[in-house]
């Protein structure tokens, strides 16, 4: 891993590195904020599962954590305006579904789209990161995967009640990934990490998730194609 940035001979400390992190690092920590707050709202939707979405939402505050440090290393300070609007629309749709008590909604924003972009998204840095940087992206990673997976096994437990929202909600939002991969995808670039690895790697993880729930192939191939229109 060592051996792939030096062999991409990514220079950390440029100005051209420095602009496209003070970006992509912005959307991760206002993505981490964002995290921290919906697993709150999940928290109160679903008391049931309280104080399991508390100790996810503190996750999220963690990882927040480590991603400032990040820049803090790089001398690089957020661009949190940037982030904030990068994230305005799906973050819109999350607080609407949440005043509407649309917890199916709620989780496939929140619990499928965003932690499978994160997967995706840090799964692709890891290899192309600097040393400290990897060093967190690897701890907060394997978080991720149990918060996807939190959502799948919820919304798997309460599928046939849950199937008809999932797919409205995918409609209305799997496209906005595509107009933010499109957004990032030059700073992305910067930091060697490739538009279409992290299409595909977001699409296996999403479409798996699809899976687990009990999304046929066939439903899974239909619902997918929406990101096809953005
Ligand atoms: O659940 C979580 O921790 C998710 C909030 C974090 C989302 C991070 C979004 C990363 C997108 C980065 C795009 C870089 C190309
Ligand atoms: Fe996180
Ligand atoms: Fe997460
Ligand atoms: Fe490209």
């Amino acid at each position: 891993m060592q051996q792939l940035t030096a062999e991409l001979e990514i220079d950390f400390h440029s100005e051209e590195y420095k602009d496209a992190y003070s970006r992509i690092n912005a959307i991760v920590i206002e993505g981490e904020q964002e995290a921290y707050e919906n697993y709150i709202t999940l928290a109160q939707m679903l008391p049931d599962f309280k104080d399991e979405l508390i100790r996810l939402s503190k996750m999220e505050n963690r990882h927040k954590k480590g991603f400032e440090a990040c820049g803090r290393n790089l001398k690089v300070t957020p661009n949190m305006q940037f982030a904030r609007e990068f994230f305005a629309q799906l973050h819109g749709n999350f607080q609407a579904a949440a005043a509407e008590g649309k917890v199916v909604t709620c989780l496939l924003i929140q619990s499928l789209i965003i932690e499978c972009f994160a997967i995706a998204a840090y799964n692709i840095y890891i290899p192309v990161a600097d040393d400290f940087a990897r060093k967190i992206t690897e701890g907060v990673v394997k978080d991720e995967y149990s918060h996807l997976n939190f959502g799948e096994v919820w919304l798997k437990e309460n599928f046939t009640e849950s199937k008809a929202e999932l797919e409205a909600a995918n409609r209305q939002n799997l496209p906005l990934v595509w107009k933010m991969l499109n957004q990032v995808e030059d700073d992305a670039q910067v930091l060697a990490m490739e538009k279409e690895a992290l299409v595909e790697d977001f699409m296996i993880q999403y479409g798996e998730a699809l899976s687990n729930i009990g999304f046929t192939t066939r439903d899974i191939m239909r619902m997918s194609a929406y990101g096809l229109t953005a």
